[in-house]
């Protein structure tokens, strides 16, 4: 059995498998290489020699149990036909949502426009590196991708002010979202992902009146998809104020936490596996804090499956020798 499948499927506990949200990506060299040559993200994205070549790129380098391939949560948006842009120092820019013309869009053209995400999937998958490893695929949930859908960009400093005017657009737009998501979660399984991460970065952002409509019945629906394909499904809702109450209704089978909660109430209050927590910010100390904070972790988790991840992605300024110091001191860890 893989490994991280011995602790989501099985709960062994103990062995703390170990990969790395953002793994991929801006603080390896050899990425921001291939990145100086390739500026356009999407059409990079859609390189499945280049993106297969990015998501082997930590493997290469570090002990880790699992890829995560080598894409966006915004190939959603794209593939329904609007239009995504990676500015440089800004983020994502999205063009205007066109709600007629969305709905318009059919499974044929969707998957025509982003099939070579699936492509670098089988490519990564079936790659000898990988036989014993994880090989994971992802998809924003339909919240955060509602955010940027309808925001245009990130909503880091705010959502738009009418953000929810239009009551009829954005349950229309959810509606798409989920049937898309579907499809595109099939896709990647199809092609070898056996492991599905739903990503709801901006989970936190919502009351708690809001989070039935927004966040829990549809990514409800999408975890009972992907169960109903036999993969396993880890959820992370990133700053929800309350993990076991999204755990309890939702069901995934593991559950990432961000740096903002305390371990050890997680540790007592969820009886599912657990994945990650420790701070991104922390790689960016010294390898004594480092080991430290990472031995708190695992000392919390010592008795419950636990993945090894962090609480949010890799900051792009961390020095590819503290994910090796951070990975050794994970699979060291007895
Ligand atoms: O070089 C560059 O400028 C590109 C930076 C970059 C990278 C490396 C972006 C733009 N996306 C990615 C890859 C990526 N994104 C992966 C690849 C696999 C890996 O983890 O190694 C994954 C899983 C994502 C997921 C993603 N994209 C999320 C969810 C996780 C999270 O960090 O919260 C989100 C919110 C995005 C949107 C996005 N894409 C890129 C940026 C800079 C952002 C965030 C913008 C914002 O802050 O709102």
């Amino acid at each position: 059995m893989l490994p991280i499948n011995k602790v989501i499927i099985n709960n062994e506990t103990g062995f703390n498998p170990i990969w790395i949200m953002r793994q991929a990506g801006r603080y390896l060299p050899e990425f921001r290489e291939i990145r100086s040559k390739n500026t356009d993200f999407i059409k990079l994205c859609l390189n499945e020699d280049l993106s297969a070549e990015i998501t082997l790129q930590p493997l290469k380098r570090f002990n880790l149990d699992a890829a995560i391939i080598f894409s966006d949560i915004l190939m959603l948006p794209y593939g329904l036909g609007q239009e995504v842009k990676f500015e440089k120092n800004f983020g994502p820019k999205l063009g205007n949502l066109n709600l007629s013309e969305i709905a318009k869009i059919d499974e044929i053209d969707f998957v025509e426009k982003i099939h070579r995400v699936y492509k670098a999937i089988k490519k990564v998958s079936s790659d000898p590196s990988l036989k014993n490893k994880n090989t994971i695929g992802f998809v924003g949930a339909p919240w955060t991708l509602l955010v940027y859908m309808i925001n245009q960009q990130s909503p880091k400093k705010n959502l738009k002010e009418n953000f929810f005017k239009d009551e009829f657009l954005i349950n229309r737009v959810l509606l798409v979202i989920e049937k898309f998501l579907k499809l595109h979660i099939k896709n990647q399984i199809d092609n070898g992902a056996n492991i599905i991460q739903i990503f709801d970065s901006w989970a936190g952002l919502l009351n708690e009146k809001d989070l039935p409509n927004y966040i829990y019945t549809p990514t409800l629906n999408l975890v009972d998809y992907v169960k109903s394909l036999n993969v396993p499904v880890i959820c992370f809702p990133r700053e929800i104020k309350n993990y076991k109450e999204f755990c309890e209704i939702v069901k995934p089978d593991a559950v990432n936490i961000d740096y903002n909660v305390n371990p050890k109430e997680i540790v007592q209050n969820i009886k599912i596996p657990v994945q990650g927590g420790l701070d991104p910010k922390i790689l960016l100390t010294d390898k004594e804090t480092l080991k430290k904070e990472t031995i708190k972790y695992l000392e919390i988790f010592k008795d419950h499956p636990y993945i090894f991840n962090l609480g949010h992605g890799v900051l792009p300024e961390t020095k590819p020798e503290m994910v090796e110091w951070l990975v050794n001191t994970v699979k060291d860890f007895k």
